[in-house]
């Protein structure tokens, strides 16, 4: 959903507090702006992100687990920073760092990997709401599934040059008419991991992603067959994060955390996902004193469900 260019302050902390009218699950978090986009590498290196206010890191206190009340620290920890920019540009940006007692990377087939240590990301870019569950064509011209992995594995069709990341789709055949999203420049994805020759099973690992990528309010099999999203000031769109972990062999899944505000249903109902709110540069402070702290605090109770 974009708003009109003359959209003030005070009707993005109204629209804040009181939420939009349409596909609102419950929270919006904020979405700083990249103040310089050509000062950002691809890498996996958090060395250019030293302009993002700490204040609106996402932290694994601000997801909830499907699976148990609080996740230990030690067990698997994570940060999150999101961003956007404006056209020329015109991206969303994540910087994550991930630190996993076990590392699980057991599938070359990428769609396994909501077996493997992974996070799984969903996109609804025109905030329009509605299924993005990717069994039929339309549900994925709508909003988009996706997933990143370290190690990725070599000789998979779905992660062209071994690209860390890849669009998820429930079809078969697979559609394939849509995977050139995740190619260059449309998406731009790098990884690190330490220490750097950890494979399936080492221990004590931590690894980061760092992508730019394109946003599409209506996907086609070209750019020219789609309409990219346009970022602007006071943008809203749906973004929904699933971090996974798992810590032994198989197909048994430890953690699956989900930004509080997120359903575990947003990876099929766009409708369930978080709003993210694309923040002017300069704003930040306002949006921070009189709202964050609302957000922050926000809390549906999933937390408290226990066991
Ligand atoms: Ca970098
Ligand atoms: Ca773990
Ligand atoms: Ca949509
Ligand atoms: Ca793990």
């Amino acid at each position: 959903m974009r708003v009109s260019k003359q959209f003030c302050v005070g009707c993005a902390l109204g629209l804040l507090l009181h939420g939009t009218s349409m596909a609102h699950e419950g929270v919006t978090w904020p979405l700083p702006q990249v103040p310089d986009p050509a000062l950002i590498t691809i890498d996996g290196n958090d060395d250019d992100w030293d302009w993002f206010d700490p204040q609106f890191v996402l932290q694994q206190g601000d997801f909830f687990d499907r699976e148990m009340f609080a996740v230990d620290a030690a067990d698997y920890d994570f940060t999150l920073k999101v961003a956007w920019s404006p056209p020329p540009d015109n991206c969303w940006y994540v910087f994550m760092r991930i630190s996993d007692d076990t590392l699980k990377v057991e599938y070359d087939d990428p769609l396994k990997w909501w077996q493997d240590d992974s996070v799984q990301i969903t996109v609804d870019a025109d905030h329009s709401g509605g299924s993005i569950y990717g069994f039929e064509r339309e549900e994925l011209v709508n909003g988009q599934r996706l997933y990143a992995r370290a190690v990725p594995p070599a000789g998979q069709l779905l992660l062209p040059n071994r690209r860390a990341g890849f669009m998820d789709q429930h079809t078969d055949p697979y559609m394939m008419e849509f995977v050139w999203i995740m190619e260059q420049p449309y998406y731009e994805i790098d990884w690190q991991i330490q220490p750097e020759e950890a494979g399936n099973g080492t221990t004590n690992v931590s690894y980061t992603f760092e992508w730019k990528a394109a946003m599409w309010d209506t996907l086609g099999a070209s750019p020219k067959t789609s309409v990219r999203h346009v970022f602007e000031d006071w943008d809203v769109v749906h973004i929904g994060f699933r971090m996974l972990d798992a810590d032994r062999p198989g197909g048994g899944r430890k953690h699956s955390m989900y930004l509080r505000g997120g359903h575990p249903h947003q990876d099929r109902n766009a409708d369930r996902m978080p709003d993210f709110l694309a923040i002017p540069v300069g704003y930040e402070k306002t949006i921070a004193d009189s709202i964050w702290s609302r957000t922050i605090n926000y809390d549906d109770r999933r937390r408290d469900a226990g066991p």
